[in-house]
């Protein structure tokens, strides 16, 4: 009697739970294919966003590798512009230099007439000689040889041709901040103004230097072809090389003037511009 009473609840237990059981669990199965349907899409789209990521990624990494290696082009370009500049650098400079300061006031208004009044400030100044219109000059300052000098020629940067014509060579170029030449006929008149010094300053490639000082530069005038009429006594700092001597009492030449004693003519055969050459020869 317990037992079938127990097993006619056991039934009715049954059927009250099974609708209940399947009906829940098929729900549940239709919920879980519905997120799972939902977490592929997404999972899809995620996929795709990544890869469209990943070539943006490469893409960009690409373009930096470019770049890195347009850098280290142009690294390689600026170096080698550098070492080709230090080259060049070869310094030549020459530079005269009064013994006595004196004030000219033949024009209204009066400016020295030579670099000794801006020794301590080196620079482009005017100045004014005998003969000239006041002129500009580039005065310089040395650590060796002193203060206010008249830079007459300067070879630094190698940007300026020197191979020039007479005419070029007399009235000068090039510019005070790279290369240039004073001009034949200033260098004239301003050595023929008062007494004046040369200083030769050579600085090599590897930092090699040579200072040259003679005590009485004096060039001619044009008539004269410019000819070095006087150098004076030498001394030296460094390494002694009287090499100027060479061209003493030499006239001036140009690729367009032969004054040389060579057979040909220097300035075209050394092709190192114009020049007080001797049988050639040059700094
Ligand atoms: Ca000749």
């Amino acid at each position: 009697m317990l037992l079938k009473t127990n097993e006619k609840l056991s039934d009715e237990l049954a059927k009250l739970q099974a609708p209940t059981a399947v009906g829940g669990n098929a729900k549940f199965v239709d919920e879980l294919a519905t997120a799972t349907k939902s977490l592929s899409n997404e999972l899809t789209k995620l996929q795709t966003q990544t890869a469209t990521e990943a070539e943006k990624i490469e893409l960009l990494f690409q373009k930096h590798l470019n770049n890195s290696e347009q850098c280290e082009l142009f690294k390689k370009l600026e170096t080698c512009a550098q070492a080709n500049k230090t080259n060049e650098a070869q310094k030549l400079q020459i530079q005269f230099k009064n013994d006595d300061y004196t004030t000219t006031t033949t024009e209204s208004t009066p400016r020295p007439d030579s670099c000794k009044a801006f020794g301590g400030n080196p620079g482009v100044h005017e100045i004014k000689v005998p003969g000239l219109q006041h002129f500009e000059v580039l005065c310089q300052d040395d650590s060796s040889a002193g203060r206010g000098w008249i830079v007459i020629q300067q070879r630094i940067d190698g940007q300026e041709n020197f191979q020039r014509d007479w005419v070029t060579y007399r009235d000068g170029f090039g510019s005070f901040d790279g290369d240039f030449f004073l001009g034949l006929r200033q260098i004239h008149h301003i050595t023929h103004s008062q007494r004046y010094e040369l200083y030769i300053y050579v600085e090599y490639f590897g930092g090699l230097w040579l200072g040259a000082r003679y005590d009485n530069f004096r060039v001619g005038n044009e008539a004269d072809q410019f000819k070095l009429q006087s150098l004076g006594e030498y001394h030296w700092t460094k390494v002694n090389n009287d090499k100027m001597r060479y061209h003493e009492h030499m006239k001036f030449t140009t690729y367009d003037r032969d004054n040389d004693l060579w057979y040909e003519n220097c300035a075209t055969d050394q092709e190192t511009g114009g020049w007080w050459y001797n049988k050639c020869a040059y700094w």
